[in-house]
């Protein structure tokens, strides 16, 4: 398959260099680290992967997530708590298959974990579980999302107190098969020359747990205005959405899957349109990109995984970096290797 293929050839060449960050734990795998500043400590949510065997193909079957594990830490190369299980797919009602990349957020005192899973229809959406606590334990809700679909949730609180949820990921991720926010099972992935799938957004309800309005496509643009088609695949969707802000501009970041890069746009609205910009993270070992960024004491960390423990993609280590401007605001690009 195409994942194997890009697998070994990345491999190959990626061996002999020397990452430039140590994993944050070893005792289990993670990926996907959404992470976040509560409390004056950095609170991570990763995902937890596991080897259960599940053999590997495009639909990344093998990404198959049975729990979450927050970890927290007072400093960056501070030590790192492993705060054990915050939510178990057995404690979710509607879920079927696959705990895939949270994200959490904080609001009316409540600590919210979002978190896409496939129901037993087999079909991605949206869930949300609550807790007192940043690390959990987290109560799921027992439907998911109203109106939510495919993965990747990341959900930004804007500088006014609006939260919105970016979401969305293409190939295994179903993105694809979503049109109008209505699911066709049989939607297959665009052709080289059709316009790229755009990620998506939707403001949050007062009580965290139900979409605001309709969802809505997220645009992302050259520098002419013009949308990105599917044979852009260095540069448009494939998952991974994250949002922050930067003197006052929204930068949006995501995942190019297939070509591997973490790579961003900004604009001047949460809805967009975003105008791309270039690569903050190049390709790590393992096919999956996955990170956020946040700003903590005056500096701003990428956090991000990579493979370096297991050398198999779906056994990640979550890791994080430090992450620098220029002074017009771009994002200098980070190569994870010497
Ligand atoms: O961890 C499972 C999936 O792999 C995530 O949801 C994607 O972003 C990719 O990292």
């Amino acid at each position: 398959s195409p994942v194997n293929m890009q697998d070994s050839a990345k491999s190959s060449t990626e061996k002999k260099r020397e990452p430039i960050s140590q994993p944050l734990v070893s005792h289990i795998y993670t990926a996907d680290p959404s992470a976040h500043v509560f409390n004056g400590c950095i609170y991570v949510y990763p995902s937890h992967d596991t080897a259960t065997g599940t053999p590997e193909n495009d639909n990344g079957d093998h990404f198959n997530m049975m729990d979450y594990h927050i970890l927290s830490m007072d400093s960056i190369g501070g030590k790192v708590t492993d705060h054990g299980i915050a939510l178990h797919i057995k404690d979710i009602p509607w879920a079927g298959r696959q705990l895939w990349a949270p994200d959490a957020a904080f609001a009316n005192n409540t600590y919210y974990l979002y978190f896409p899973v496939k129901d037993k229809k087999d079909v991605f959406h949206i869930g949300v579980a609550t807790s007192n606590k940043p690390e959990g334990p987290f109560v799921a809700e027992k439907e998911p999302v109203k109106g939510s679909y495919s993965i990747d949730p990341c959900v930004f609180k804007d500088d006014d107190g609006s939260y919105y949820m970016y979401f969305g990921g293409i190939w295994g991720g179903q993105l694809q098969r979503w049109n109008d926010n209505k699911y066709d099972s049989a939607a297959g992935l665009r052709k080289g020359d059709e316009l790229a799938v755009l990620p998506r957004v939707a403001k949050l309800s007062k009580d965290m747990k139900h979409l605001d309005g309709n969802v809505k496509e997220i645009k992302i643009v050259d520098k002419n205005g013009n949308l990105f088609k599917e044979k852009d695949n260095d540069k448009r969707f494939f998952e991974a959405s994250w949002l922050h802000k930067y003197k006052g501009k929204y930068y949006f970041s995501y995942s190019t899957g297939d070509t591997h890069f973490i790579c961003y746009a900004t604009g001047d609205s949460p809805y967009g349109p975003f105008t791309y910009q270039g690569v903050i993270l190049k390709p790590v070992e393992g096919w999956t990109n996955h990170h956020s960024i946040i700003e903590f004491k005056g500096k701003w960390y990428l956090f991000y995984h990579d493979v370096q423990l297991s050398g198999k993609t779906h056994l990640r280590n979550v890791k994080v970096t430090e992450l620098k401007y220029n002074d017009d605001g771009s994002i200098q690009t980070i190569d994870a290797y010497k």
